[in-house]
């Protein structure tokens, strides 16, 4: 399966509440996952841009949702950069504009085509179970990754895979992938061209 090949991306709205969501005009993809995993590293990593998404050294550096128009040689569409789950510091308040917020995004979206979902790959958290229970509650698709590949040496990821596996309850993936070094891009790529369904 051929990679999709990315050409541009353009950041377009940040949004912290409902009534400020674009009008859903394109199909979109959404990158979900706890704080600190990886969200806004990976989008940059996919799209070849360094500073579009910003990364932080502090969870919970992304508290809106970022959308980002991306030019490719398939079909032009929306990458959703969601606020992280699961980080027990940032302060109630935020916890609770998070879930309303979330729940609101999955269920309006109707130009939603998938989910990319992003684990650590060197741990799963309950919170993560969570969050894959849910998204397949929601009839939604669902893409897997395992972020900071490069933190799980070659030896170690047939047992890092296994752990994975268990961790989720699932048979196959999740597809490793480093936005440092970019091993696993390719992939990432060509699943993502699955999910927007060309
Ligand atoms: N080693 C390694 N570190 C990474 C990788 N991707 C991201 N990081 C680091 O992980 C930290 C969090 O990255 P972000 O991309 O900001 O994570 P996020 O999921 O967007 O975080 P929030 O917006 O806070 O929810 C940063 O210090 C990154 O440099 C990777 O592939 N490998
Ligand atoms: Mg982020």
């Amino acid at each position: 399966m051929a990679a999709l090949k990315i050409y541009s991306a353009e950041f377009k709205a940040s949004c912290g509440a409902v009534e400020q969501f674009l009008k859903p005009t394109l199909p979109e993809v959404a990158i979900v996952g706890r704080s600190n995993v990886g969200k806004s590293s990976t989008i940059n990593c996919l799209v070849n841009h360094k500073g579009l998404a910003k990364v932080g050294k502090t969870p919970g550096k992304t508290q809106t949702i970022n959308f980002f128009q991306i030019e490719t040689n398939g079909p032009r569409f929306m990458l959703v950069d969601l606020p992280g789950y699961g980080f027990a510091k940032v302060p109630d308040r935020v916890q609770q504009q998070w879930a309303p917020l979330i729940e609101t995004f999955f269920k309006t979206r109707g130009n939603l085509r998938g989910v990319i979902l992003l684990i650590d790959s060197r741990r799963v958290q309950d919170s993560d179970r969570d969050m894959v229970s849910w998204v397949k509650q929601l009839n939604i698709p669902m893409m897997l990754v395992a972020t900071k590949a490069d933190k799980v040496p070659r030896g170690k990821r047939s047992g890092a895979l296994r752990e994975l596996q268990k961790g989720l309850g699932i048979q196959e993936g999740p597809t490793f992938l480093s936005a440092y070094t970019g091993e696993g891009k390719h992939q990432v790529l060509s699943q993502l061209r699955d999910l927007l369904g060309t």
